[in-house]
């Protein structure tokens, strides 16, 4: 290969790099006030994912990207929660206190979030409970282009380590809510439908949410 050659191709890669770093910016994830500080070690739970032990690094996603769930309509397997309203979910508000989250009831228990037209999702963000320090068990998050997920399905987290939900077993880890919410790469899927599963939490049998975000583009 000619020396000229190479230096062609070294500019045109460099020139992909800068466009590409132009366009993905960090998306904005408003953050609730932390209620503990650090983590428990006395938590004996399998596959448990080691806390970061700072902030969680920036996310970049392309130009443009916001939350797209914010004020839309939620649906559940249990549409009548022990508390709370399956529109807190979607309200943006995020604090862990009495008032702000949603309890549904025990078992495998989803909800959905209709996004109303297909976006490109780069990462969703679920915050379940971060009052004190918990795992919820059976995690997994789906997309779709229908309500009722038979089309374009494609699972983007699954921690369901034994298959006890029923959807297969998933390879991700358990983890420990914290005010930060858990973020979870959706690398760009199209998609309408946003559905979250979980099984309880090692604190008891019920389903909390206090928030989930979508961040997508269209
Ligand atoms: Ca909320
Ligand atoms: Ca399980």
């Amino acid at each position: 290969m000619s020396l000229r050659k190479i230096f062609t191709i070294t500019l045109f890669s460099l020139a992909a790099i800068s466009i590409s770093a132009q366009d993905m910016v960090p998306i904005k994830i408003d953050l609730p006030e932390p209620m503990f500080v650090g983590t428990p070690t006395n938590l004996s739970i399998p596959n448990l994912e080691k806390p970061l032990g700072e902030p969680r690094p920036p996310f970049l996603a392309p130009k443009g990207t916001s939350n797209i769930a914010l004020g839309k309509s939620i649906s559940s397997t249990d549409e009548f929660p022990i508390i709370g309203e399956l529109e807190m979910i979607t309200d943006g508000d995020k604090d862990a206190d009495e008032g702000y989250f949603v309890e549904l009831g025990p078992f495998t228990q989803h909800v959905t979030v209709d996004l109303e037209k297909q976006y490109n999702i780069y990462a969703l963000v679920v915050w379940h409970y971060h009052k004190q320090p918990r795992v919820y068990f059976d995690v997994i998050v789906q997309m779709a282009d229908d309500p009722d997920f038979t089309t374009n399905v494609k699972t983007i987290f699954n921690n369901d380590i034994d298959n006890s939900s029923g959807l297969g077993k998933g390879s991700d880890m358990h983890y420990v809510e914290t005010a930060e919410g858990k973020l979870i790469d959706a690398k760009g899927v199209k998609a309408r439908f946003v559905r979250l599963y979980s099984k309880g939490n090692n604190s008891n049998d019920l389903n909390h949410y206090i928030e989930v975000a979508v961040y997508g583009k269209e």
